[in-house]
């Protein structure tokens, strides 16, 4: 079946089609095949909402839980939810189950039929709450939270992320473009907003009251996989303000302060997380995270946070990785970056 032009989903949706709604709307938010325009993609996707059509409700939940293009409301986010799972959609249905399920075991939650009673069902305040911080080194500063994130959620962001992985790029710092690189030979996938999901919008909120910087500034969430003998080699997160094509990205989307790892698993061998300038390799049990900052106290980017994801001797290795700016990006960050 041929993909409808955008000119032609415009006039079915302006005609009442909700599907056609939905499908523009979904187009203008990615800015696929489409210029991306997410106000009136965000319009379209209400729309359709209001007349009950499922994914169209299931974004508009992640939208508003994310604050994204809508203001952020978890509690009428879960209710939007609600109504895509009673709606028929698979994807809803996992999510609110899966929620459910973390933040009130052993509870029977509520029937599909009945939406309304979602939000009560879910509690938000153990969802957000946060392990103990440790200090591992201030120079650079580098913290490790344990058990930050449940097996249940690194097993969600594993299958979110299985079959949807490529082969990683690295930064050029000639031209600022995202380009393929000895230097890095793992592969990974992110999440933009049609990607995501409940259950990574939480992660995401878990992560800004651990790092204490507001989920407005980070990069899309990335998961790294590793196979035996794949590598990220020595590089810095931050954005050289020296390269002469990076000076256009950080005035566009800000420098990196902070880059945040979860490990997804540890069943494998060597793959530690090594800080090359203070030697220390990491290594983190399923569920752990480590945070480190790029830059100094100062802003300025800090050549002691030299670091590498070594490859695994044997198995794979599975992590989450979350890159943070210090303000809001004027354009959206789509492309896949990192630097060498
Ligand atoms: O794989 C690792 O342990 C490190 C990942 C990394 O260097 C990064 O995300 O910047």
């Amino acid at each position: 079946m041929t993909q409808a032009t955008l000119g032609e989903l415009e006039t079915a949706a302006r005609a009442g089609d909700v599907d056609a709604m939905a499908a523009l709307g979904m187009r203008l938010i990615g800015g696929r095949e489409a210029a991306f325009d997410p106000q009136q993609g965000a319009s379209w996707i209400e729309r359709a909402a209001e007349r009950d059509h499922p994914q169209a409700c299931e974004r508009l939940a992640v939208m508003t839980a994310a604050g994204s293009c809508r203001e952020r409301n978890w509690n009428a986010a879960l209710a939007l939810m609600a109504r895509a799972a009673r709606a028929g959609s698979p994807s809803a249905r996992a999510q609110l189950a899966w929620l459910a399920a973390e933040s009130t075991p052993g509870r029977t939650p509520p029937r599909w039929s009945e939406a309304q009673a979602w939000p009560g069902a879910i509690d938000l305040e153990s969802l957000l709450a946060m392990p103990p911080k440790r200090a591992i080194a201030e120079s650079p500063r580098l913290r490790a939270f344990e058990r930050f994130a449940s097996p249940a959620l690194c097993d969600w962001m594993i299958g979110a992320a299985r079959g949807q992985l490529r082969r990683a790029q690295i930064y050029d710092g000639a031209s600022g473009i995202a380009v393929l690189g000895s230097a890095r030979t793992n592969r990974e996938t992110d999440f933009d907003i049609l990607q995501a999901d409940l259950v990574l919008t939480l992660l995401r909120e878990r992560i800004a009251a651990a790092t204490g910087l507001p989920t407005a500034v980070m990069e899309l969430t990335k998961v790294l996989h590793y196979r035996v003998g794949e590598r990220f080699d020595t590089h810095f997160d931050y954005i050289d303000p020296a390269a002469p094509g990076l000076a256009a990205e950080i005035e566009a989307r800000g420098q990196r302060l902070a880059t945040f790892l979860l490990y997804l698993n540890d069943d494998y061998e060597g793959g530690e997380t090594e800080f090359s300038a203070i030697g220390l390799r990491h290594r983190g049990r399923r569920g752990d995270a480590l945070m480190f900052a790029n830059v100094d106290l100062e802003g300025r980017p800090d050549r002691r946070s030299l670091h590498a994801g070594l490859a695994p001797r044997a198995g794979e290795k599975w992590l989450l990785s979350q890159w943070i700016r210090d303000r809001v990006a004027r354009r959206p960050i789509v492309a896949p970056t990192a630097q060498d």
